[in-house]
C-alpha cells in the first residue's frame, strides 16, 4: 500500500487519487474514477488532492473557533487560547460540538419521520401505517392506554411520545431511553449524572456550554458528550429507525442485484439519496402509475430503474430489495456514468459537487428537503407539517424523471459492467428469527462457532483508500469468525464487495461458515441506515441480558473505519456509553501522543509515547472505568482487524468462553 501524504504528528499517512484508484476495491469505481479523469471532471478526490497538506491545528482538534477573539490555536507557543481556553477544553468542546452537530441531523430526520406517522394518523396523507407490531409494543412500553382507541388514535400518540423525546426543557425522563435501555446502565448513568432530557435541550446545553466564558472544565464537558450521546442514541437514532418501522413495516431478508451495474442504458435511471424514505417511497408508489408508464413509453424508454445511494439507498435495499449503487464518496461517480437521470435527495450527505457533475451530463437533480437546498436544482420539497401535496408532488419528481430521459445524451453514457448480488433487510427481528431466537445465536458464540459480533459501520472519507479499509478489516474478520453487522456508506462497500450474499460464508472461518451455510445467510448482515445501528445495539442488548452479563463483558465491537460525518461522532459514543469499545479507523481531531525517542536512547526502538488528559479520557483508563469502554485508532487495516480481534479474544478469554 503506498500513501502520498505524510503526516508525522497524527501518526497517518493519507492517499492521493491514483493511491485510491490502485486499492480501491470495487472495480465499478475505478472504472468511474478513470472515466472522468478523462472527462476532465473534478470529484471530491481531487479536491482533496488540492487541500494538502491539511491545516495541522484542525486535524488535531487544537483550532478554536467558538468566539470573535479568534480563531486560536493551540500550540508549544501558545498554550492557551486568548480567553485562556486550555488544550483540553479546546479539545473536547470541538468534539462534543460535532457531537451535536450530528444528533440534530439525527434528530431532524426523526422528526420528519414522526412527523409523518402524525399526518398519515390524522388522515392528512395518503401514507401507510403498516408496522402494526411496532405500534403495540411502543405503546405497551410507553404505558399508553390503548383500550377503546383506533390503531390510528394509539399510533399518533406513540409518535407524540417519540416527538416529546425530541424536545423536552423540563428535567424528566426520556421515555424511549426508559423503555429500551439495560437497567444496569441506567443505574449507571444516573450515578455519572449523564441522563438527557431531549436532543433539542443538550444541543442547546452543548452550544451554551461551548460558548466564549462557558464551561472551561474538561471533564463536565465529558459529562456532557456521554449525556448528548444518550440523547442523540434514543431521541433520534432509536426514534428514526422505529418510526419509519411504523410507516413501512419492519424489514425482512431481501436478496438483490447491486453496484454501479444495475443501471440500464435504455431505462430511466432514478437514484434515492439522503436518509428520510418519505419522498422517495411515495415516488416509487407513482413510477408503478399508469400515467407514468405511459409517459416512459412515450419517451421511448424499456422500463424505469430506481436504485438507491447513502442510507436512503439501505431503506429502500432493507424493505423492497431495491438495488443500491453505491455510497457518499461515489456520489459523484455515480453521476458521471451520464445513464442518470434523476437524483432525488433529501437530507444530509448530500455533496455539492454532485451538481457540477450533473450538469456536465444534465442529470435532474432534484432536492426534496427544505433544509437541504443545492443551488440550481428543482426543488420539490416533502414538508411533514404541510403533507397534503405529497401525492401531486411526488408525480411532478416522477415526471421530471422521465422527461431528463428523453433529453439524455446517450454518447456521454458510460455504465461500469459490474454487478453483484446481496442480501439487506436484517432487521433486529430478522436477526433473532433467523438465528432461532437469542439464547440460540448466543449458544453459537459461547461455543465459538461465532467467535463475536463486529458492527462496521460509518462513512468513507479521503483520508483512507476509498473502501479498502472497510472491505479488508470485514473480510479479516470474518475469517476470524467474526460475524459482521453493518449500515450506512460502509454497507455500500460491503454489498459491492460481495460479502452480504450468502457465498460470502466460503470466505468465513469454519465454524461460522457452518452456521451461515445451514441458516443460508451471509457472513455480514446489512441492517439498514445509520439509524438503524439502533437495531445492532438492541441485539447487542438482549444477547448480554440472555447471557445474564452487563454489555461491557460481551465479545462485541463498535468499528467505524472510515469516519466522515460528524455524525459518526454520536453513533461510538452511544455505543461506548453503553460498554462497548470502539476501533476507529482514522484519527478524530484529538491530539494523538506520537512516539518520540526516549531521553538518552541508544537505538531507535527506544521509544516512548507521549500523553495527554484527552487521550487518556478515551484510549486509556478514563472513560473505560466509568462506561467499562474505550476508544482504539487504527488507520492501517490490517492492525485494525488484529486490534478487533484482540479485543473480543480478550472478552471472551475473561467470560471463560472457549
Ligand atoms: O447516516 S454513513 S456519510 S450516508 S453519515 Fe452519511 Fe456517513 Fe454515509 Fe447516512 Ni451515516
Amino acid at each position: 500500500m503506498t500513501y502520498k501524504y505524510l503526516y508525522p504528528y497524527l501518526n497517518a499517512e493519507m492517499p492521493g487519487k491514483e493511491d485510491v484508484r490502485k486499492h480501491t476495491p470495487n472495480p465499478a469505481t475505478k472504472e468511474m474514477i478513470g472515466r472522468l479523469e478523462e472527462l476532465g471532471i473534478e470529484t471530491a478526490l481531487d479536491r482533496f488532492e488540492a487541500q494538502q497538506p491539511q491545516c495541522g491545528f484542525g486535524l488535531r482538534g487544537l483550532c478554536c473557533r467558538m468566539c470573535q477573539w479568534g480563531p486560536c490555536r493551540i500550540g508549544p507557543k501558545s498554550p492557551r487560547g486568548i480567553c485562556g481556553r486550555d488544550l483540553n477544553t479546546v479539545v473536547m468542546s470541538n468534539i462534543v460540538r460535532a457531537l451535536v452537530a450530528g444528533l440534530s441531523g439525527h434528530g431532524r430526520h426523526a422528526h420528519e419521520v414522526i412527523m409523518a406517522i402524525i399526518a398519515a394518523a390524522e388522515g392528512k396523507a395518503d401514507i401507510p401505517l403498516l408496522g402494526e407490531t411496532r405500534v403495540w409494543e411502543l405503546a405497551e412500553k410507553f404505558g399508553l392506554v390503548a383500550t377503546g382507541k383506533s390503531f390510528r388514535e394509539v399510533a399518533r400518540e406513540v409518535a407524540l411520545v417519540l416527538l416529546e423525546d425530541l424536545g423536552r426543557l423540563a428535567d424528566r425522563p426520556m421515555r424511549m431511553l426508559e423503555a429500551y435501555a439495560p437497567e444496569e446502565r441506567k443505574e449507571l448513568w444516573s450515578r455519572l449524572g449523564v441522563l438527557p432530557r431531549s436532543a433539542t435541550y443538550e444541543v442547546m446545553e452543548t452550544l451554551h456550554m461551548t460558548t466564549l466564558g462557558g464551561c472551561s472544565d474538561w471533564t463536565a464537558l465529558a459529562a456532557q458528550e456521554l449525556r448528548s450521546a444518550l440523547a442523540y442514541c434514543y431521541s433520534s437514532l432509536f426514534a428514526s429507525s422505529m418510526a419509519t418501522e411504523i410507516l413501512y413495516g419492519v424489514p425482512r431478508p431481501k436478496t438483490a442485484l447491486v453496484n454501479y451495474g444495475v443501471m440500464r442504458e435504455d431505462h430511466v435511471n432514478i437514484l434515492m439519496h439522503g436518509h428520510s424514505p418519505v419522498m422517495a417511497e411515495k415516488v416509487i408508489e407513482k413510477i408503478n402509475s399508469p400515467e407514468i408508464r405511459e409517459l416512459v413509453r412515450e419517451a421511448g424508454a424499456k422500463g424505469i430503474v430506481v436504485a438507491g445511494m447513502c442510507c436512503t439507498g439501505d431503506e429502500l435495499l432493507a424493505r423492497y430489495g431495491i438495488p443500491t449503487v453505491t455510497n457518499i464518496l461515489g456520489q459523484e461517480l455515480a453521476l458521471g456514468t451520464g445513464a442518470v437521470d434523476a437524483l432525488v435527495a433529501d437530507m444530509q450527505c448530500v455533496i455539492p459537487g454532485i451538481k457540477t457533475v450533473a450538469d456536465c451530463f444534465g442529470t435532474e437533480v432534484i432536492t426534496t428537503c427544505n433544509s437541504n437546498r443545492i443551488p440550481g436544482a428543482t426543488h420539490i420539497p416533502f414538508d411533514p407539517e404541510k403533507p397534503e401535496t405529497l401525492e401531486e408532488d411526488a408525480l411532478r419528481v416522477a415526471r421530471l424523471a422521465v422527461e431528463a430521459f428523453a433529453r439524455r445524451d446517450r454518447s456521454k453514457v458510460h455504465i461500469p459492467e459490474v454487478v453483484t448480488s446481496a442480501m439487506g433487510g436484517w432487521s433486529y427481528e430478522a436477526i433473532l428469527e433467523t438465528f432461532g431466537g437469542a439464547d440460540r445465536l448466543l449458544q453459537l458464540i459461547k461455543e465459538g462457532s461465532i467467535k463475536g459480533i463486529a458492527t462496521v459501520v460509518g462513512c468513507n472519507t479521503p483520508k483512507v483508500p476509498y473502501e479498502y479499509n472497510h472491505v479488508t478489516i470485514v473480510k479479516r474478520l470474518i475469517e476470524s469468525g467474526i460475524l459482521v453487522t453493518t449500515t450506512g456508506c460502509c454497507s455500500h462497500a460491503l454489498l459491492n464487495a460481495g460479502l452480504c450474499a450468502p457465498e460470502a460464508a466460503a470466505k468465513a472461518a469454519p465454524g461460522l461458515r457452518q452456521v451461515c451455510e445451514d441458516l443460508g445467510i451471509p457472513p455480514v448482515l446489512a441492517v439498514g441506515g445509520c439509524v438503524d445501528n439502533t437495531r445492532t445495539l438492541r441485539l447487542f442488548i438482549t444477547l448480554a441480558e440472555a447471557a445474564g452479563r452487563p454489555l461491557k463483558e460481551m465479545p462485541f465491537m463498535f468499528v467505524g473505519p472510515e469516519p466522515g460525518n460528524e455524525k459518526t461522532v454520536g453513533q461510538g459514543v452511544t455505543f461506548l456509553a453503553h460498554g462497548v469499545s470502539n476501533l476507529v479507523g482514522f484519527p478524530a481531531p484529538i491530539p494523538v501522543p506520537v512516539p518520540k525517542l526516549k531521553e538518552g536512547a541508544v537505538s531507535g526502538d527506544d521509544l516512548e509515547r507521549g500523553s495527554n488528559d484527552i487521550v487518556d479520557f478515551f484510549a486509556g483508563d478514563g472513560l473505560y472505568q466509568k462506561v467499562g469502554a474505550k476508544v482504539f485508532t487504527e488507520p492501517y487495516p490490517q492492525l485494525a482487524a488484529q486490534t478487533i480481534r484482540m479485543h473480543i479474544h480478550r472478552q471472551r478469554k475473561a467470560l471463560g468462553w472457549f
